[in-house]
């Protein structure tokens, strides 16, 4: 049996449950989007190393506008909160062109020692046709979302499991980071988090509110244009956009801003607050300038279930639709999964 370094195979795992909120209640289809790690309270990683230098590598500039907001096809699960749509206005900003890669983060890592919390905790979530372990390893399929998996070992240079490696995988997104550990990478890059409001306008490519960052097709002449499940979730893939689970950063054209796989691939932490409430409670007659959704008093404390944007490989219309992009999702900020990722951004 193997036992990954850092795992403590006396230590009973809490379970895994699925995803930051409920949406099975809604009747909207189960979440195939990411499992919640029920993971016990720990000391956020203080930031032992120094701020880097602002730094604007691979990033593009936005210019400043004010675009609709949120869901306008009637496509969205009620619980999300995709809706109403309403205007917002953002300040000019930038943001990276493409997901953080596993290299990058291997540099990040190398620079700061860096520990990520499911290497910590030993465990993180892996989709069940993608796990590469030894059966011991397996721990429990999450309550409510059985094709997910705890596997022992899993973690950012063990995507699929202990017996995986990310060798072949330097230019795919870094998967099972928390969003602490975006935090921490941002930091060190001299970086941020895009707010919601800024990933969502991004990720639009200067379209005017429509489903897709290309438009309101799904497919063109039959072919893909992100990666996202294709097939009988979750039991058969037909890959036919070439994926089980990751894909390069920059597979699939880049929208109309020159970004990368904003919807599909891996999910993408933002800056915000995660409330099903928040369009309702700001839309007005003006445009709302910047907004940004955080607790009072906020701090990384784990308790905050923070936005993810833009779906996963795994979405799939009969069961998640939230490969749109208006589509919202949450975790809290210590879980972790084989299908979440970050980009960041920074003000221009
Ligand atoms: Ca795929
Ligand atoms: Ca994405
Ligand atoms: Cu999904």
């Amino acid at each position: 049996m193997t036992t990954p370094k850092g795992a403590d195979p006396r230590r009973p795992l809490l379970p895994l449950a699925g995803g930051g909120h409920d949406h099975r209640s809604t009747g909207a289809g189960e979440s195939c989007c990411a499992p919640t790690a029920g993971r016990p309270e720990v000391e956020p990683s203080a930031a032992t190393f120094p701020a880097g230098e602002r730094s604007t590598r691979g990033q593009v500039r936005i210019p400043g506008a004010t675009f609709w907001m949120g869901d306008s096809h009637g496509d969205g699960y009620a619980a999300d909160g995709e809706g109403p749509v309403h205007q917002v206005r953002v300040s000019p900003y930038l943001i990276d062109t493409k997901a953080v890669t596993n290299a990058q983060f291997a540099t990040f890592v190398k620079a700061t020692g860096h520990v990520t919390e499911a290497e910590r905790d030993g465990v993180s979530a892996v989709f069940h046709l993608a796990v590469r372990a030894a059966p011991a390893d397996v721990l429990q399929r999450a309550a409510g979302v059985p094709w997910w998996l705890a596997v022992r070992g899993a973690d950012w240079r063990h995507p699929a499991g202990p017996l995986s490696d990310i060798t072949d995988l330097q230019n795919h997104p870094v998967v099972h980071v928390s969003w602490r550990d975006a935090q921490a990478y941002c930091r060190w890059a001299g970086k941020r988090l895009p707010t919601e409001a800024e990933w969502e306008h991004a990720a639009r490519g200067g379209l005017d509110r429509a489903r897709y960052p290309w438009g309101d097709e799904l497919t063109h002449h039959g072919r893909w244009r992100c990666n996202i499940w294709q097939g009988d979730f979750p039991r058969h893939n037909t890959l036919e956009d070439g994926h089980l689970t990751t894909a390069p950063a920059t597979a699939f054209h880049p929208n109309g801003y020159g970004l990368h796989n904003t919807v599909g691939n891996v999910w993408e932490w933002c800056q915000d607050a995660f409330r099903p409430t928040e369009y309702a409670d700001r839309a007005g007659a003006e445009p709302v300038p910047d907004p940004v959704a955080a607790e009072p008093g906020d701090t990384p404390d784990g308790l905050v279930s923070r936005v993810m944007r833009g779906g996963s490989y795994l979405c799939h219309d009969s069961y998640c639709n939230r490969y749109r992009v208006a589509a919202r999702s949450s975790n809290t900020a210590e879980s972790s999964s084989g299908n979440i990722g970050f980009r960041c951004a920074n003000d221009a």
